[in-house]
C-alpha cells in the first residue's frame, strides 16, 4: 500500500544546502557531523522525495574559488541536479559569514564593504540564474547594530534601499527577472537587526523604485522569536500579493533561532499555517529552512528532512478534513451570518457614497442583539485540537 504522506515532486518541497548540510556547530561547540557534499545532498534529498535544493553562493562555490574552479563545481552540481531530477527554485547570497561583513553588508559604515556586497550579490545572482532559480532571497543577517551609537538607522536604511534598487536594475538589465524575496529576523547574529519583521519588510518594499518586483520570505522561527503570530504575518503578505517564498521550520518563543524541524513545536500554529497556505492556494516553494538537532548523526539528519515533509503532508490532510467537517462549517456559517442587520455591512463593503454614509449614520444598531450572538470558538478550537490529537477523523 502506498504511503499517503510520501512526498512527491508535486509537493514542491525544497531544502537549502545549508540545512541538511548543517554540521552542528554552535556558539558553544564544534561541529559534530562530517560535512556533506552538495552532490551527496542532492542525491539524498531526491531519494527522500524532495523537489528542490536552494543555496547561498558559498554553500556551493568557496569564496576564494578561481573562475575555473567555480565553473567545474557548477558543472558537477548541474549534472547531479539533472541525474536526480532536482531543481534550484531559490538562490541567495552569504553576506554574513566573512569577517568583512562584521558590521553589516548593505548597511556597513564602510562604503567599500557596501559596494563589495553589491558585487558579491550580482555574482551570486549570476550563479542562481545559471542554475534556474526563479526567486532570490535577501536575509540581512548582519544588517543591524549592537549599539546605536555606531550608525543612524535612517542612513543605514537609505544605504539598504540604494543596494536593493541597484540590484533590481541589474536583475532586469541581465534579463534574469528573479523575484526578490526579503526575509526578516528580529535579532541574532546582531544585537538587533534592521527591518525585524515581515511587516517592516512590507513597508520597506513600498519605498523602493520598483516595488512590484519585491516580495517577502517570512520564516516561522523569525516571527516567533519576536513573539508574533506567524500565520498573521503570512496572511498580510498573501493579502498584498507579496508571499514570494516561505521558510518553514519550528521555534519556541523567546529563544535564539532554533530552526527546528517543521511542526516540531507549536503544532496548532503549524496546522493553521498549512490551512492558510491551502485556503489561499499558495503555489510557491515550500522551503524548509531548518536543521537537525546537534545531537543527530548523519542518519538522523535524513530522518529530520523526511519528518519536515511528512508532517507538512499529514497536516494537509488534517486541514482537508477540518475544512469539510460539518460542525466546523456550521459554526463558521452561523457566526459569519451575524446577529442580523448584515445588510448594513454592504453599505461599507460596496464602496463609499454620501447616500450610503447618510443611511448608515441614520440606522439604530442594537448592541444587545449583537451581544446575544453565540461565538462557540471554544468548541471550534476543541474540534481542531481533537483532529490534531487524532481522536476525530
Ligand atoms: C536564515 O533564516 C536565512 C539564511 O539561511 C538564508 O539567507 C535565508 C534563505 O531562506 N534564510
Ligand atoms: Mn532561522
Ligand atoms: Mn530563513
Amino acid at each position: 500500500m502506498t504511503d499517503p504522506y510520501a512526498p512527491t515532486k508535486d509537493d514542491r518541497f525544497s531544502f537549502g544546502l545549508w540545512t541538511v548540510g548543517n554540521p552542528g556547530r554552535d556558539p558553544f561547540g564544534l561541529p559534530v557531523r562530517e560535512p556533506i557534499s552538495p552532490i551527496n545532498i542532492v542525491e539524498n534529498l531526491a531519494r527522500l522525495g524532495a523537489w528542490g535544493v536552494n543555496l547561498h553562493d558559498n554553500d556551493l562555490v568557496p569564496i576564494d574559488a578561481t573562475p575555473a574552479e567555480r565553473d567545474r563545481i557548477v558543472a558537477d552540481f548541474k549534472k547531479a541536479l539533472a541525474d536526480h531530477g532536482m531543481v534550484v527554485p531559490m538562490a541567495t547570497t552569504n553576506l554574513f559569514s566573512d569577517p568583512a561583513f562584521r558590521d553589516g553588508a548593505f548597511t556597513s559604515n564602510d562604503p567599500a564593504v557596501r559596494a563589495y556586497a553589491v558585487q558579491k550579490v550580482m555574482r551570486a545572482m549570476d550563479l542562481g540564474a545559471e542554475l534556474g532559480a526563479k526567486t532570490y532571497v535577501f536575509w540581512g543577517g548582519r544588517e543591524g547594530t549592537e549599539t546605536d551609537a555606531a550608525k543612524d538607522p535612517v542612513e543605514a536604511l537609505n544605504w539598504m534601499r540604494d543596494c536593493m534598487n541597484f540590484l533590481m536594475e541589474y536583475n532586469l538589465d541581465q534579463g534574469y527577472h528573479l523575484k526578490f524575496a526579503l526575509e526578516a529576523k528580529p535579532n541574532e547574529p546582531r544585537g538587533d537587526i534592521y527591518l525585524p519583521t515581515t511587516g517592516a519588510m512590507l513597508a520597506f518594499i513600498a519605498t523602493l523604485d520598483k516595488p512590484e518586483h519585491f516580495g517577502v520570505n517570512p520564516e516561522v522561527a523569525h516571527e516567533t522569536m519576536a513573539g508574533l503570530n506567524f500565520v498573521h504575518a503570512v496572511g498580510q503578505a498573501l493579502a498584498m500579493g507579496k508571499l514570494f517564498h516561505i521558510d518553514l521550520n519550528a521555534q519556541k518563543i523567546g529563544r535564539f533561532d532554533q530552526d527546528f524541524r517543521f511542526a516540531a513545536e507549536d503544532l496548532k500554529g503549524a496546522f493553521f499555517l498549512v490551512k492558510l497556505l491551502h485556503d489561499h492556494d499558495y503555489q510557491g516553494p515550500r522551503h524548509f529552512d531548518a536543521h537537525a538537532y546537534r545531537s543527530s548523526n548523519a542518519a538522523d539528519v535524513w530522518a529530520f528532512a523526511a519528518g519536515c515533509m511528512r508532517s507538512f503532508k499529514i497536516l494537509q490532510e488534517k486541514v482537508r478534513v477540518f475544512n469539510e467537517d460539518a460542525e466546523v462549517r456550521d459554526i463558521l456559517a452561523t457566526v459569519k451570518t451575524g446577529s442580523g442587520d448584515a445588510g448594513w455591512w454592504q453599505k461599507v463593503a460596496g464602496g463609499y457614497s454620501s447616500a450610503a454614509a447618510a443611511a448608515l449614520n441614520a440606522h439604530d444598531f442594537s448592541r444587545p442583539q449583537m451581544h446575544a450572538l453565540a461565538l462557540p470558538y471554544e468548541r471550534l478550537d476543541q474540534i481542531a485540537v481533537e483532529y490534531l490529537l487524532g481522536v476525530r477523523s
